[in-house]
């Protein structure tokens, strides 16, 4: 592989917390053992085609800023195997296992669909070669169903028919070339599924499109053999006022209603959740309850602005509670770490691209580290668990096994007169137990 574009930097190592090494990881540490299996395999850490090898800075009151020597050229099918190049350095000299993509990152919109699927096939046969040559592997595959003029009404949820099926189209090819990739997963982000005006839009047919499309999808996984999970990635809003697929609870809520939870799981965002009003531990609660934690998305927003910033995530707190969720719901199997995350504006140097992961690898490793001790030192588990002994023994378990009645309650708190016993929530208690290994 050519290893120009990145000449000063070389592979990453893991130099311990003492390290003042800004190229070096000081807490991801890939072989060390958490909780019985390598940090490498609990993270599944993913660098994304998108934010990384495309993005270029700039915002919507500025130009793009970044030093970027792969994105000079004409945006031709020559330039995206140049481009796929560098992803590949790039990725593996931050010693990533994954990557990810959406088609239309990877190879230049033709004039047709059938010039866009050709120039698809070329570049993707690039990746198959280089997976090879450096062991890096998809973690998940999608289609880039939003940036082209045709969805501006959306794709799935289009008010026109023919648009649909420009993104069914889509979808099929990248799904082919996930699975011929090796794809862990496939991901659904309906960046414009949803809408800006209730004036123009009939919601309800929408939504049938949207279930009809996901019917579609995996009868067409099926026929292809692909045994990867299909990933939905909820996000309330923006480029829309509102997206069908707004949260966690409402994903599942449509995955039930149109009778494919059994063929999904979510694929959690930081600053989706965010957007949405919620932490990310209440999206991953909601979603491991219902045995859907698929993968994570991990970036984080800025406190201030109101909108998807992509930040890399560097707050100890959130990857500590993300680390808890996903260790008490078993951990990553086809999903993993994936950083859709993007460096400031201002961060415009190319070894920032660098910093930034090791950053967000480092927060991570802490986070895992961290909840693996609050899991093993016990006390905040142990404090759920004892908060709910009533429902152990006597009424309490009555009621959960189904074995209680309405009137069954009144005696038992006729008999009482009041209730006794109420203790504290102690949560000052537990953020101090938790901030103990942080
Ligand atoms: C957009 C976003 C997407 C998806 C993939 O907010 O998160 O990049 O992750 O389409
Ligand atoms: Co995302």
């Amino acid at each position: 592989m050519s290893k120009k574009y990145f000449p000063k930097v070389g592979n990453i190592q893991f130099e311990g917390a003492q390290s003042r090494n800004p190229l070096a990881f000081k807490h991801y540490n890939p072989a060390e053992i958490v909780e019985g299996k390598t940090m490498k395999d609990h993270m599944r850490f993913a660098v994304v085609y998108w934010h990384t090898m495309r993005g270029n800075g700039g915002d919507m009151f500025g130009w793009g800023t970044a030093e970027r020597p792969w994105q000079t050229g004409e945006g031709n099918v020559k330039q995206a195997i140049a481009r796929a190049q560098a992803m590949f350095e790039f990725t593996s000299k931050l010693g990533a296992p994954f990557y990810c993509w959406h088609d239309r990152d990877v190879a230049p919109h033709g004039k047709t669909l059938a010039e866009s699927n050709k120039n698809f096939d070329t570049v993707a046969k690039e990746l198959k070669k280089l997976q090879a040559d450096t062991g890096i592997r998809l973690l998940w595959g999608t289609a880039q169903n939003f940036v082209h003029p045709r969805y501006l009404h959306g794709a799935a949820t289009s008010c026109n028919a023919d648009v649909f099926c420009f993104a069914a189209a889509q979808v099929k090819k990248a799904l082919e070339w996930t699975h011929e990739l090796g794809g862990s997963g496939y991901v659904f982000w309906g960046g414009r599924e949803g809408y800006s005006t209730l004036m123009n839009t009939d919601m309800k047919r929408e939504m049938d499109h949207l279930g009809r499309f996901m019917h579609m999808a995996v009868d067409y996984k099926k026929k292809l053999g692909f045994k990867g999970p299909f990933f939905i990635e909820p996000k309330p809003k923006e480029p829309t006022r509102h997206q069908y697929d707004s949260d966690a609870a409402a994903c599942l809520n449509f995955l039930r209603e149109y009778h494919l939870l059994e063929h999904f799981q979510l694929n959690l965002e930081v600053n989706h959740a965010w957007l949405a009003g919620k932490t990310m531990e209440h999206e991953l609660e909601v979603a491991g309850a219902a045995g859907a934690l698929g993968s994570i998305d991990a970036n984080m927003g800025d406190y201030f602005l109101g909108w998807d910033t992509d930040q890399f995530p560097t707050d100890l707190y959130l990857t500590t509670q993300t680390m808890l969720r996903v260790l008490k719901y078993g951990g990553f199997t086809a999903g993993g770490v994936n950083f859709d995350a993007k460096v400031r504006r201002e961060s415009f140097q190319l070894d920032d691209l660098f910093i930034a992961h090791i950053a967000g690898m480092d927060a991570f490793a802490r986070g895992l580290k961290a909840a693996a001790a609050i899991r093993k030192d016990g006390r905040i588990s142990e404090f759920v668990k004892n908060r709910y002994r009533t429902w152990d023994s006597g009424i309490g378990a009555k009621i959960e096994s189904g074995a209680a009645t309405f009137a069954d309650c009144e005696k038992h708190a006729l008999k009482l007169g009041e209730v006794s016993g109420l203790e504290s929530g102690r949560q000052e208690l537990l953020e101090s137990i938790l901030n103990e290994y942080i």
